[in-house]
Order: structure tokens, then sequence, then C-alpha cells
């Protein structure tokens, strides 16, 4: 004779607090296998299916299509910074559960998004890490997260990287320029395109479906790689997240033992 199962389930869901308590086993519930967690540090980055429904992605196009930042001027830099102060759509993509329980079960500590962006059509940003920009003490407590928000395919600015390169010694302003300074900018860029030059690295594209996500470590390399077909967008969505308790600090705008920190501009 089979077990009342469904009745004995919910007389347990009825004592206090065992409604709460499976609430929380599901929201921790882990996402990542242990060979997922190795493939990402032994990478550097990761695809993931978020398992966002489509409509939230569509809404986070369409609530961000009249944004001045991405009307007015159209060009390769176009992007909407924040747009999650804007779009409850953008926000809950840089919320996700899913990409939320993943992080820390890759960072083994509660990740802390930090910024979005969301792009019109492809960057063509040159090759450079985000540690350049973003830093944390611990270091390397910081990762992207780049949703395609449509198809991503080799002509409309797949996203490009460099597997294992997140491995190789960080590459500060200090170590080819005479400041931090973001006037270097291009220098670094130079010398980025040098060191994947020389060490002949392989580029990789993240040609995605609509709705999967690439998550890159703090170091790995990464860019805009062309957009050919210019009458073609590329909605994307970047999330940059830090990690608790750290110090996180922005490298180009911290001179000699001054640290310019990043203070209270969580996405919440
Ligand atoms: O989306 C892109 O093409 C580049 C994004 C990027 O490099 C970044 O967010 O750090």
């Amino acid at each position: 004779m089979p077990l009342p199962l469904p009745g004995l389930t919910a007389v347990l869901k009825a004592v206090p607090g065992v409604r709460e308590l499976l609430a929380f086993a599901r929201r921790n519930a882990p996402v990542l296998s242990e060979g997922q967690i190795a493939q990402y540090h032994h990478d550097g980055y990761m695809i993931l299916d978020p398992g966002l429904p489509e409509a939230l992605l569509d809404r986070a196009v369409s609530d961000l299509a009249t944004h001045p930042d991405v009307v007015a001027d159209r060009h390769h830099g176009s992007r909407v910074f924040n747009g999650w102060k804007v779009s409850r759509a953008v926000r809950s993509i840089a919320l996700a559960p899913r990409v939320s329980r993943a992080l820390r079960q890759l960072y083994d500590r509660a990740p802390r998004p930090f910024q979005t962006l969301n792009f019109p059509i492809g960057t063509e940003q040159k090759v450079h890490s985000d540690i350049i920009h973003f830093n944390s003490d611990p270091e390397t407590y910081m990762c992207g997260v780049w949703v395609a928000l449509e198809d991503i395919d080799m002509n409309n600015g797949a996203l490009v990287y460099y597997p294992r390169s997140h491995i190789f010694p960080v590459v500060r302003m200090e170590d080819i320029a005479p400041g931090p300074g973001p006037e270097h900018y291009p220098a670094y860029e130079a010398h980025i395109a040098r060191l994947v030059r020389e060490k002949q690295l392989e580029p990789h594209f993240a040609v995605l479906k609509k709705g999967q996500a690439l998550i890159w470590a703090a170091n790995l390399l990464h860019g805009g790689s062309a957009h050919h077909d210019k009458g073609r967008t590329r909605h994307s969505q970047v999330t940059h997240y830090y990690f608790e308790g750290c110090q996180y600090y922005q490298p180009l705008s911290s001179y000699g033992g001054y640290r310019h920190l990043k203070l209270d501009d969580w996405v919440r």
C-alpha cells in the first residue's frame, strides 16, 4: 500500500518554520557540479543558463529602448550605465537567483552586484582584464556575468575572451606607465594586445543563445569582437560583481597608498 506522502507533506508544511526552511533550502541549493566549478577555475570562464524567462529579457531591452544614452549618437561604446535603477527587468537579471547561487559556489562568498551595463550593439572594446578597472583586497574577488538578450553570432559583435589568461600576473597601470591615471589607458590596451600576440593566445567567441550567460573571472582577458553586420543589434547586459568581506577599489584613480574605494551603490 503506498504511503500517504502527499498528506504527510501537507502536515509537515503546516509545522511553523518548515515552509521558510524549505524556501531557504531551495534558494541555496547548488546549481553547479564540482566539475563545473573546477572548469571555471581552470579556464577562467564558464557558460551558464541562468533560467531567465524570455519575457524578462525582452522587457530589459524594451525598458531601455528610449534611454537617451543609447538613442542619441549611437556608437560602439553606447551603453546604459546602471539601468537597474530605472528598469526592474534589468535589476532582476542582475539579481537572478541561479546566478547568485552559482557565484556563491564559485567564490565561496556572497556576490555583491555593483553595476549593470546594457549594450544595444557590439562594443568592439579592446581586450582588457577587469582588474584594471575594479579590484578587491583580497585580490580577484570580482567577476562579470554577461547575459545575451538576443542570439549572438560572429556577425553581431560577440564577446571575445582568452581562456586561461586569468592565471597571468595582474597587469597594473603602474607596471607599464608612469602612474595609474586613465590617461595611460591606450598604453595599457597596446600592452595587452602585445601580450596576446606574443603568447599566441587563441581567441574564443561568446556565440550564445538568447538567455545564456558567460561568467568571467576578474583577470580574464576579454573584449568586444568586430560587429560586422551594422544593420543588427547586439542586446546584452553585463553585471559586475564583487564578493562580500573585501575592500573594493578602483585602481585607475588610486594613487600611492590612497585607494579610491567603492562606496554604497550596490544593485539592490
Ligand atoms: O560587451 C562587450 O563587448 C565587452 C564588455 C566588457 O568588456 C566588460 O564589461 O568588461
